[in-house]
Parts: C-alpha cells; structure tokens; sequence
C-alpha cells in the first residue's frame, strides 16, 4: 500500500507576529493559568500542528467521545484526550466563553484560550478506557488522580508563542520545518523511528533496515519532553543520539526532537504517535513488541499485551494516511559477527544479546560493554551519567533523639569520607542547619517538617551533584523521612541510619542541660518528654552508642556503604 505523499504545509494556531504582539499585550490582563511542564507540551503540539487536527484543548463532546471511542465528536480518529486540567478554585472563577491566558513556568504568555466548557471528568472512567485500567501503577493514570486537576477546561487556542526552548535548538523542528526539509532534499518516503532510550548497534541495525526495505529516509525521532519516570534524561540520550547518527550512510537519515509528553498508553499510544508522525511529513512509522509501555500494573502483570499496539496501529493505518513498518528484532550473531534478524538466525549459531537490566548492572558496576552491543561513544556518554555507584552522589541521614550521638558520629564519618576523597562531602547537622537554613522554624509538626523538607531539598541537589550529602537531625516523624527518601532515591542511595541511644541515656547524658530544661517545662515539644518520636521500622543502620565508642559507630557505617557499593571496598 502506497500513501499518498503530501508534503504541504499543515495549519498551526499561531497568529501572525504583528498580531502576536499585539495580543500579548492585551492578554497581559485577563485571567492567567500557569501551565504544568505537561500542559507545556501539550499546548506547543497543539500550536505547531503536531496534533492537528485538534484546535486547543479538547472540550467535553470531544473528550467524552476520544474516550469512549478515540475519536473526536465528528467522527475524526483521535485517541488522546488532550485536556485543560486546572484546580477546582481556579475553575470557579471562569465564564464559560472567558479569554483565559496561558503562560509558562517563568510567567511568559504563550497562547490564549477562549474557554467554550468547563467539568469534572470522571477519572476512574478515563483511566480504564485510555489507559486500560484505573491502576495507579500506570504513570499516566497515576498522574491523573494524583497531579491532575480535578476541572478539565477546554477551547480553542490562539497561539503567541512557541515555548522557548535553550537546549538543542538547531535538533527542534516544527511539522512544517520538517515537512519543508523533506521537501527540499526531495524525500518522498520518510519512516519514523520513534523511542525515549538511547540507541544501540540493534537499533541502528533495525531502523536502517526498516529504511531500506521500505526504500524511505529515515527520521530518528526522539522524545525529549516527557517520558517515562526513570528513564534516561534526554541530555545524555540526545548526546548518544548524535553519535549513531554519524554511523547510517550519509544523505540517509536526519534527526529531529519531539517534544511530546508520552503517556505510555501502549496501543493508543501507538496510534497517537502514528498521527504525530504523519503530521510531522512521515509516511511510515517503525511500531514494536510493546510500544509505548507502561511496565507491570499492580498484580505484576503487564497492562498490554505485547502485540496490541501494533493491531490497533495496522486497523487504523489507512485511516490515518501512515504505514506501520514492523521492528525486526535483531542480535548478534557471534559466528558471523553481524547483526541478524532473529528468526532469520541459522539453527545452532550463537547469539548474543545484553537485555537493559544487564547494560544497567554493567554501568553501576563499571563493567564492560562489549563494542558489538553498542557504539563506544554511546558508552563512554552512559558511564557520564550512570557511573559506577561508588561514584555517583548519595546520602547518608542519621535520626536520633537530642544527644545521642548523631553530630558526633556524623562528624566522624564526615572526616573519614574525605580522607578517602573522590567525592565532596557536605554534613547537614540539625543545629547548623537551624542557624542558616531554618533559623525562623520552631518545634511544631510543621516547622520540623519543614525543616526536614529543606534538609532533604539541598540533600538532594548534592546527591543529584555526584556529592554525599550527611544530614544529622532528629527527624521524628517517619513519614517525613519516607518523603526525604523518596526525593533522594531519584538521584542516589539514601541510607537511613538509627542512632538508636535510649531517651533514658540521652537523658541521663543530657550534654546541653536541654532535658533539664525539658522537664521543667522550660522548653516545650521536647522530642523523647513532651513530643514524639517514630522509630525507624527498616533503617538502613542501627547503631547502638552504648558501650561503643564513636569511631567504631563511623566504621559500622563506613562497611555498610562498602556493602552498598557507594564506596569502594
Ligand atoms: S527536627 O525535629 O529534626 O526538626 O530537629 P532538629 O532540627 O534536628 O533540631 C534539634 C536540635 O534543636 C535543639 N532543640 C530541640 N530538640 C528537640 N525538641 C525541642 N523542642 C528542641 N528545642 C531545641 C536540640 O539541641 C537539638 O539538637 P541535637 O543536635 O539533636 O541535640
């Protein structure tokens, strides 16, 4: 089947530059919604026609139909709702047929919208039929009852300007500057790879092969807005991706960014991305073993099955006006030393694969990565940004009653960090902190949160550095240490450390005369007297400081992180 080749330029809601001048000014006054980094995506597809046919954000009809049917009201396949959400307090104060303002995260006014509907979806309903299962162990449906607004807004967009972008600006092209540049090298097919991982030798080997047996060009089409939580950030793969793009043929293939907020809806997701790409001048589309996955749902099972989004992708192909090219899964074959496509493989040859938790292991362990798996470029950009565990930032965070050793301790193990060296080290002591950071806080449930929160931010800056952050403080509560974890573990380990000293020592040690005062009544919310303290259930380390001296408390910990593989042993 041959698509029809039409490389005209499609419609964007951008108004003129003179217009857009004036509009900003005008929209300085109306009422402003600050767009999450999601709606930012959303709205520059929405505006440079990457998600054409749609004219702004969907509105009820539209939504209720893209949802039950993946189509819009009038019929036209669409099978993302592309929505507005915004808080119940904001929505409150919206006329229906309102000029509302829509800016960025620094304040820049990007686009207006005239708000033609205003209602509460019914989430639960969006999540099953979308994304096939109200299950929180999907991001996206995750991010719709946990950061969605409630009120979805919806209406037509009048487009200002594009997001602004700082970062590989000559790699980002609009549907008409790519449409414009196929043209003008006279490519009439154009198959598009889409992925959010870096590439290696098998990919390089499939997508080119899709090319050729296509006879198309090939446009390797990265997602650089959102992807799934984890995955690699899109600075390092863009650097990896400039390296594979020297090993295709020259005139052969180009490269463009996306910046699409994936969903990770599997088939859906598949015919979404299909609609992109034909909107972006592409003729066929590479579609794989379970494109666009979300991973395992809560019972461990997966949400799709590995097939669906390829069928649902070849029963809308004609439809949509792009070809599904299929991903030839390919290894190496060791006995001929090429890349061949699996089930073209000789019976008894030995082939060779490293599956992605095998490449992970490789790179926190500093391990080889063999030159048939992937380019050494590509290599030497991963270990930049996942280098070995023993190199890369963490955090260790004592808690403890007042006095039981936590500043001492940490001190300790502060100096023999740096007598080792390699990595700064930064120790975030409760009553230092108090002094700089949080010299306004008192004891309250919310001050120490607070606190705790600030100790945990700059800890994990530090972590997210390649530093080691110690903090020292007494962090009672350990929903607020779980928070702190969870921040951390984005960027590195964080290990949780006991100093586990009764209150009845602490007490009987009472080095800054505090439990004194404490049971006077002289100082209040005394943590151990007058205000708890949660236990930690699972710490990483607990140490005792009875009877032990503080260096041999430093060296406990000292061979935890050995075992953890944050130091070398
Ligand atoms: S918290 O709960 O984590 O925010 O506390 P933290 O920032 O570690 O501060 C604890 C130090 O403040 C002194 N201090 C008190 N501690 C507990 N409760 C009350 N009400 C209180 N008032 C003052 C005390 O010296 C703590 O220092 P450390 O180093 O823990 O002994």
């Amino acid at each position: 089947m041959a698509m029809p080749l039409n490389l005209a330029p499609i419609p964007e809601l951008f108004v003129s530059y003179e217009s857009a001048q004036k509009l900003k000014i005008e929209a300085a006054d109306l009422t402003s919604w600050d767009l999450s980094p999601r709606q930012i995506c959303d709205l520059e597809l929405l505006m440079n026609g990457g998600f054409n046919p749609l004219k702004g954000f969907l509105g009820e009809d539209d939504y209720n139909s893209v949802v039950e049917k993946m189509r819009l009201a009038d019929g036209t396949l669409w099978p993302m709702p592309i929505t507005l959400d915004v808080d119940e307090e904001f929505s409150q104060n919206i006329e229906i047929g309102q000029d509302i303002a829509l800016r960025d995260r620094e304040g820049v006014i990007l686009a207006t919208m005239t708000v033609t509907d205003r209602w509460q979806p019914n989430k639960a309903n969006e999540a099953e039929k979308v994304f096939g299962a109200d299950d929180d162990a999907h991001p996206a449906v995750n991010y719709l009852h946990n950061q969605a607004g409630q009120i979805y807004l919806g209406g037509p967009i009048t487009g200002i300007q594009q997001p602004v972008h700082y970062d590989f600006r000559a790699r980002r092209d609009t549907p008409n500057e790519l449409r414009a540049y196929f043209r003008k090298l006279g490519w009439r097919r154009v198959v598009a790879f889409q992925t959010r991982n870096p590439l290696h030798r098998a990919h390089q080997e499939l997508t080119f092969r899709a090319a050729k047996e296509t006879q198309a060009n090939l446009l390797i089409h990265p997602v650089v807005g959102m992807t799934k939580p984890g995955d690699i950030d899109h600075f390092t793969r863009v650097r990896c991706y400039e390296a594979v793009l020297d090993q295709y043929p020259q005139a052969t293939t180009t490269m463009s960014l996306l910046n699409l907020a994936m969903r990770m809806a599997g088939p859906r997701e598949a015919v979404w991305h299909g609609l992109i790409r034909k909107n972006h001048g592409c003729t066929h589309m590479i579609v794989g073993r379970d494109h666009a996955g979300p991973g395992k749902n809560s019972s461990d099972d997966d949400f799709y099955g590995p097939y669906d989004a390829q069928e649902l992708f070849k029963v809308h192909q004609d439809e949509m006006g792009i070809e599904m090219v299929d991903f030839k899964h390919m290894v190496y074959v060791q006995n001929r030393a090429q890349y061949e496509p699996a089930d073209e493989v000789e019976e008894g040859a030995t082939v060779l694969n490293i599956s992605g938790t095998e490449l992970r292991r490789r790179l926190s362990e500093g391990l080889d990565i063999p030159e048939w798996f992937s380019f050494p470029a590509v290599v030497s950009e991963l270990r930049k940004t996942r280098p070995p565990r023993a190199q890369q930032g963490f955090t260790v965070f004592f808690t403890g009653f007042s006095g039981s050793g936590k500043s001492t301790i940490a001190n300790a193990l502060m100096v023999k960090l740096m007598e080792m060296g390699g990595r700064p080290v930064t120790l975030l002591d409760g009553d230092i902190v108090r002094k700089n950071l949080s010299s306004e806080l008192g004891f309250s449930k919310e001050h120490r949160d607070l606190n705790i929160r600030r100790i945990g931010y700059v800890a994990s800056e530090i972590t997210k550095n390649g530093g080691i952050a110690i903090c020292a403080p007494i962090a009672p509560y350990a929903t607020t240490r779980r928070a702190v974890r969870e921040d951390i573990e984005q960027f590195g380990a964080f290990v949780e450390v006991h100093v586990s000293t009764s209150i009845e020592e602490c007490e009987r040690r009472d080095r800054k005369g505090l439990y004194k005062l404490a049971r006077e009544g002289k100082i209040k919310e005394f943590t151990g007297i007058s205000d708890p303290y949660d236990v930690p259930n699972n710490p990483e380390l607990r140490v005792e400081t009875e009877n032990v001296d503080v260096d041999n408390c430093a060296h406990q910990i000292l061979l935890k992180l050995e075992s953890l593989g944050l130091i070398a042993a």
